[in-house]
């Protein structure tokens, strides 16, 4: 069904990775969007109904269609709009690559390491080791340019900053402590970013009947 107000829908969750990201790739695109904030444990019916499987985030695009990956939701938005050339076409599919490995092997230890208590088959700093061989390849890649794959953003960048990020926060000092300083330097630049401070903006959670939230850059 298509929507009857004047922006896609975004269903977010300001703390999710996976929803940083989208966010990150509407702001770089100037895509502008409703925002639904919602709480994990109390979903919106309206949220479920269009995308049963109840992770965030989900842009439901104007003519209805539901993208409920969070790595197609840059690759839509900047495929309206992209100013600065994240979809860069010479290192896209090594930038597909990247993030898949961050989703999935890094996301895997990642919350391991997170929630090692939940985990005991290992100890943390045995899931953080395992964690580091992809920040290893991430640092590796950052001593030969200024971003991940070049000397401008991609989505590499913006697709995987938000998970390195919560990896450094499970611990800030054992973070800034590694022998990684491309990669803390990087992360700190993406800290900074206007666009990411702007990602980070707290919304209330959303309630049938709110007015209308949007988000654009
Ligand atoms: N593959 C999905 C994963 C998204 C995901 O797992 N999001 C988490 C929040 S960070 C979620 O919604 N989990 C559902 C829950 O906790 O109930 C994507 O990339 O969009």
């Amino acid at each position: 069904m298509s929507r009857t107000s004047s922006y896609p829908l975004l269903y977010s969750f300001r703390r999710c990775p996976y929803a940083m990201r989208a966010r990150l790739g509407l702001l770089f695109a100037g895509v502008s969007v409703e925002l639904r904030e919602i709480v994990l444990k109390n979903k919106p019916p309206q949220m479920l109904a269009i995308s049963p499987k109840g992770t965030v985030p989900v842009l439901q695009l104007m003519d209805g269609t539901v993208i409920e990956e969070s790595r197609e939701i840059p690759v839509w938005a900047l495929e309206q709009n992209d100013p600065q050339g994240l979809l860069n076409a010479k290192v896209l599919p090594e930038a597909h690559a990247l993030i898949a490995q961050n989703d999935g092997e890094f996301k895997h230890w990642l919350d391991r390491y997170k929630y090692a208590d939940r985990h005991l088959e290992m100890t943390q700093t045995e899931y953080r080791e395992q964690g580091e061989v992809f920040l290893q390849v991430l640092e590796s890649l950052l001593s030969k340019n200024r971003y991940l794959l070049g000397e401008s953003i991609t989505i590499a960048d913006i697709g995987i900053m938000p998970f390195v990020r919560q990896f450094a926060h499970v611990d800030r000092e054992v973070f800034y402590d590694l022998p990684y300083p491309k990669l803390q330097q990087w992360l700190q630049e993406w800290l900074d970013h206007p666009l990411f401070l702007q990602a980070m903006t707290k919304f209330a959670p959303w309630q049938e009947g709110d007015e209308l939230v949007v988000f654009s850059a």
